[in-house]
């Protein structure tokens, strides 16, 4: 197991379409491997193999709260079958986008289809923070990024940031 680096805007491989799995593989559970560990040293809630350079339909996440046992999840080609018209909003990060919060609204419950860390065929509803955090990491494999919700200047003023912080921690090393 590795922690990779994690790529952050205005990065080009992060507007990539990620490429589907075509089988479930010891290759394909080291990446999964590798992504948890990146995850959890972040620290983040979820991960997308694209953010790590691997532009492939795969995302770790685990939910679990401070204190409780560790609760990893894996997807491997997940598709969204059914959304609910209701929606939630929730003030989303991003590793990909440091110190940025911002509030995005989606809808509060998606049906799921996906493949789990064995390859077996997993199909569920996902709601609250489980909901948000999914369409959040599916939004990665289609090349977007919570901050293309925003107006154009929030996200402009939001990719200068991460710019700017980037350049200062460079210097500094
Ligand atoms: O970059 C990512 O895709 C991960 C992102 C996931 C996410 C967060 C919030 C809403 C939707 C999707 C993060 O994990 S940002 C960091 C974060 O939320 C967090 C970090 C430590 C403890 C608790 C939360
Ligand atoms: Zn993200």
């Amino acid at each position: 197991m590795a922690i990779r680096p994690i790529l952050t805007v205005p990065d080009p491989i992060l507007k990539q379409v990620s490429k589907p799995v075509d089988k479930v593989d010891d290759q394909l559970r080291a990446l999964m491997d590798d992504m948890l560990e990146t995850m959890y040293d972040a620290p983040g809630i979820g991960l997308a193999a694209v953010q790590i350079g691997e532009p492939v339909r795969v995302i770790v996440m685990d939910l679990a709260r401070e204190g409780e046992d560790p609760q990893p999840r894996y997807f491997v080609n997940p598709e969204i079958l059914e959304t609910v018209e209701d929606t939630q909003p929730y003030e989303e990060g991003c590793l990909s986008v440091p110190e940025i919060y911002e509030t995005v609204e989606r809808p509060e419950r998606v049906r799921l289809r996906y493949l789990d860390y064995d390859g077996k065929a997993v199909e569920e509803w996902a709601e609250g923070l489980y909901a948000t955090c999914i369409q959040h990491e599916m939004d990665h494999l289609e090349g977007v990024l919570f901050i293309d919700y925003l107006s154009r200047l929030k996200r402009t003023r939001a990719v200068d940031k991460v710019k700017k912080a980037r350049r200062r921690s460079s210097e500094t090393v």
